[in-house]
């Protein structure tokens, strides 16, 4: 049977907000925690990712979980350890417990980071491609992806690896053109995540259907993923602002563009 009940971790973070109003369209009774309490929900559970007897309590009963809580940009290590892996050791430790079933991870781009960008010509990038993380932020994310494999080998839960590009409602970069996954993509990939049968533990790409695309979208197409966008209506307004791709510039030739050499840091 479809999940109905879909704990959303995160759900006060920008992707978080925009999934609150759009998976509920597919059915989704969605049970929202964050660390920060979220206007209009007062039934959202304030809680942070190191209160293992929250989040026990905050699994309970769901079908399944969209793990979108932790620190999203770069940060010093300490931070990152608390938060990202520690913080998702806890809520796979509390699933497990708990008997649920699949959880849908968001992982990045980040975890590929140092992999160079498709040059015209060049196929796209495997799935398999070795990972490359660019920054504390992307090792997190690879810890993340073997936690998921680790759960679902030991203990049967299962796991989406969301390896997400860019989702925000407008592509704002030229790399992002390649990236970007709109919010109705996205929720249209999560759909798709919380719903294709025997997954097992899949790591798959986070995009639209872009015409610049730099990776292989096949794995999430075989979850049923049918994505509907595409970035380029954006291309020459952001071309013309920013100038093409520079060859000689490593954020410009990297999957994980600025990360891998000035990455964004976690505000607080
Ligand atoms: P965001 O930073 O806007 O939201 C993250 C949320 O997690 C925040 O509301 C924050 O309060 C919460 N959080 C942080 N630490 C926590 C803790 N210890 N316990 C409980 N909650 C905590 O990030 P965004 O953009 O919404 O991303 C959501 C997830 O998707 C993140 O895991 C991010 O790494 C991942 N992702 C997002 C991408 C995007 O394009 N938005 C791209 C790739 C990955
Ligand atoms: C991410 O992993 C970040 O969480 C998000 O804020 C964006 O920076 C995105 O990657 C990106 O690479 O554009």
């Amino acid at each position: 049977p479809a999940p109905r009940t879909v704990l959303l971790t995160g759900a006060a973070g920008g992707l978080g907000t925009l999934m609150r109003d759009l998976l509920p369209e597919y059915g989704y009774r969605l049970r929202l925690l964050d660390l920060r309490p979220i206007e209009g929900e007062p039934d959202a559970i304030v809680a942070d990712l190191a209160d293992k007897d929250a989040l026990r309590e905050a699994v309970r009963g769901v079908d399944a979980i969209i793990h979108l809580a932790g620190i999203s940009l770069e940060a010093p290590f300490e931070k990152i350890l608390r938060a990202n892996i520690e913080g998702t050791y806890n809520l796979y430790e509390s699933a497990r417990e708990e008997g649920v079933a699949r959880i849908v991870f968001a992982s990045s781009n980040h975890a590929v980071g140092f992999t160079p960008r498709p040059q015209e010509g060049d196929p796209l990038i495997p799935i398999d491609t070795p990972r490359r993380p660019d920054t504390f932020y992307g090792l997190s994310k690879s810890f993340g992806e073997d936690l998921a494999q680790f759960y679902w080998d030991k203990y049967g839960l299962e796991t989406v690896s969301v390896r997400i590009g860019s989702c925000f409602p407008k592509p704002t970069g030229v790399r992002m053109l390649s990236l970007w996954m709109s919010p109705a993509d996205g929720a249209r990939l999560f759909h798709a995540a919380l719903t294709a049968e025997d997954v097992g533990h899949k790591v798959v790409y986070g995009s639209s259907a872009n015409t610049r695309l730099w990776w292989d979208l096949s794995t999430a197409r075989s979850l049923g993923y049918d994505p509907q966008d595409d970035s380029e209506p954006y291309a020459e307004k952001l071309i013309a602002e920013q100038g093409e791709l520079d060859p000689t510039n490593e954020a410009h030739t990297h999957l994980g563009g600025h990360f891998v050499n000035d990455p964004p840091i976690w505000p607080y």
